[in-house]
C-alpha cells in the first residue's frame, strides 16, 4: 500500500542528484578543516545568511543548544516563545548542558508580545538571573508555521541590542519564511546575531543543519560541537547534499501551495476545524471536534496516511517534496472518508 507522510518534512529523501553528488563528493577530516565539501558549504551558507560564518552540524538541535552554549553563561537566562522547539522537543538540553534557564513567553513575535518584552528583562538585581538571550523562531513550527514578519523580527532585534542582549534565530525553517514574505533569508537573518537553518526538512537533504554567526562565535561553537561528540569526520559526502539543497530551494513555494489546498479541502470537512487563512507556509494544523486524537490518526494510518500530534486534539500535517499535489488531495479525501465513517 502506499503511504502519504505528512508528518513531518524531515521525511524527505534525498533527491538523485543529491546521491550523485555524495557519491563523488570531495572529502577530507573536517575536524582538521580539510574536508573541502563541508568548507564550501558553510562559505555558502554564511553567505546566504548574511554572516562571517557557519558551522555544519549534524542537527538543528545541536545547531540551537550550540548557540544557546556559546551566547549564555552558567545561570542565565534566555527569553523564548512558549510555543518554541528549544523549549518543547530539545528535552530540557538547554538547562542540562548550558546550566541556563528558559523563560517562554507566550506570543513573544507578535505585535503585543514585543511591546511588552522588555518587562520580562531582568533587573540588575543581585538575586535575579541575568537575561542573557533572546531565541526567536521563524518559522514557528507548534504555532502552525506561522511566520515572524520583518519588522517583527527587527523589533525584537532592536530590543535585543538596546539591552545588550545577543538574539538567536532558530531557523529551521527560514527558507520558508523568506518565500511567504517574498524576501531573501538574509534580509531576515540581519535581525539576530546567530541563526540555525536545517537542510534536513523542506530543503530535502538527508542530514543536516547550520549554525552561522560572526567568526568569533563560530571558532567557539566548533569547539563546543567537538565538545558535544558532533566533530564529523568525512562529512563531506553529507555537505554535498546539503550544497545541492541550497542551489535550488524554489520548490518550496510549491510545499506552501499544497498546505493550502490540504486547508481548503479539510476546512469543508465536519467534525474538524482548520482555517485556511492561517496556513502561511507548509505545516497545517487541524483541531479535532468530535474523534479522539489517537483513534483518528491510526486509523488514518491504516489508510496510508500519516500525521503526527501537536497537542491534546490537534493534527499536525507538513507538505514536502516527497508528496505530489495529487497525494494531498487523496490524503484529503480518505480523512473525509475517515470522518464520515466516525
Ligand atoms: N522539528 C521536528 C520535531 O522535532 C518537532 C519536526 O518534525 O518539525 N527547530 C525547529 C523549529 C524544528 O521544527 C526542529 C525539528 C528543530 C529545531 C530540530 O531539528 P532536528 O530534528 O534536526 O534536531
Amino acid at each position: 500500500m502506499k503511504t502519504i507522510d505528512l508528518r513531518s518534512d524531515t521525511v524527505t529523501r534525498p533527491t538523485p542528484a543529491m546521491r550523485q553528488a555524495m557519491a563523488t563528493a570531495e572529502v577530507g577530516d573536517d575536524v582538521y578543516g580539510e574536508d573541502v565539501t563541508v568548507n564550501r558549504l558553510e562559505a555558502v551558507a554564511a553567505e546566504i545568511v548574511g554572516k562571517e560564518a557557519a558551522l555544519f552540524v549534524p542537527t538543528g538541535s545541536m545547531g540551537n543548544q550550540l548557540a544557546i552554549m556559546t551566547h549564555c553563561g552558567r545561570g542565565e537566562e534566555v527569553i523564548c516563545d512558549a510555543n518554541a522547539h528549544i523549549f518543547h522537543y530539545e528535552m530540557a538540553a538547554a538547562g542540562l548542558l548550558s546550566g541556563v534557564q528558559l523563560y517562554p513567553l507566550a506570543n513573544l513575535h507578535s505585535d503585543k508580545g514585543i511591546s511588552t518584552l522588555s518587562e520580562h528583562i531582568r533587573e540588575p538585581l543581585s538575586y535575579l538571573p541575568k537575561t542573557r538571550l533572546i531565541c526567536l523562531e521563524n518559522t514557528l513550527n507548534r504555532a502552525g508555521g506561522t511566520v515572524v514578519d520583518l519588522a517583527q523580527m527587527a523589533a525584537v532585534y532592536r530590543l535585543a541590542e538596546k539591552f545588550e542582549l545577543k538574539a538567536h534565530l532558530d531557523g529551521a525553517r527560514i527558507f520558508n519564511a523568506a518565500y511567504a514574505l517574498q524576501c531573501e533569508v538574509r534580509e531576515l537573518t540581519q535581525y539576530c546575531d546567530s541563526v540555525m537553518f536545517c537542510l534536513s526538512k523542506g530543503l530535502g537533504a538527508p542530514v543536516g543543519s547550520v549554525l552561522a554567526g560572526s567568526a568569533e562565535f563560530i571558532i567557539q561553537a566548533r569547539r563546543y560541537r567537538k565538545l558535544l561528540g558532533g566533530g564529523m569526520r568525512q562529512a563531506g559526502v553529507l555537505a554535498a547534499a546539503g550544497l545541492v539543497a541550497l542551489a535550488d530551494t524554489s520548490h518550496l513555494l510549491v510545499d506552501h501551495e499544497k498546505a493550502r489546498r490540504l486547508a481548503s479541502i479539510l476546512a469543508q470537512l465536519p467534525g474538524v476545524k482548520v482555517n485556511p487563512a492561517a496556513v502561511e507556509t507548509n505545516i497545517l494544523l487541524m483541531e479535532l471536534t468530535e474523534m479522539p486524537l489517537e483513534l483518528f490518526l491510526a486509523e488514518l494510518k491504516l489508510k496510508g496516511v500519516l500525521a503526527g500530534p501537536m497537542g491534546p486534539q490537534t493534527v499536525r500535517f507538513v507538505t514536502h517534496g516527497d508528496v505530489s499535489m495529487e497525494d494531498v488531495e487523496e490524503a484529503g479525501e480518505m480523512i473525509g472518508e475517515l470522518l464520515a465513517s466516525h
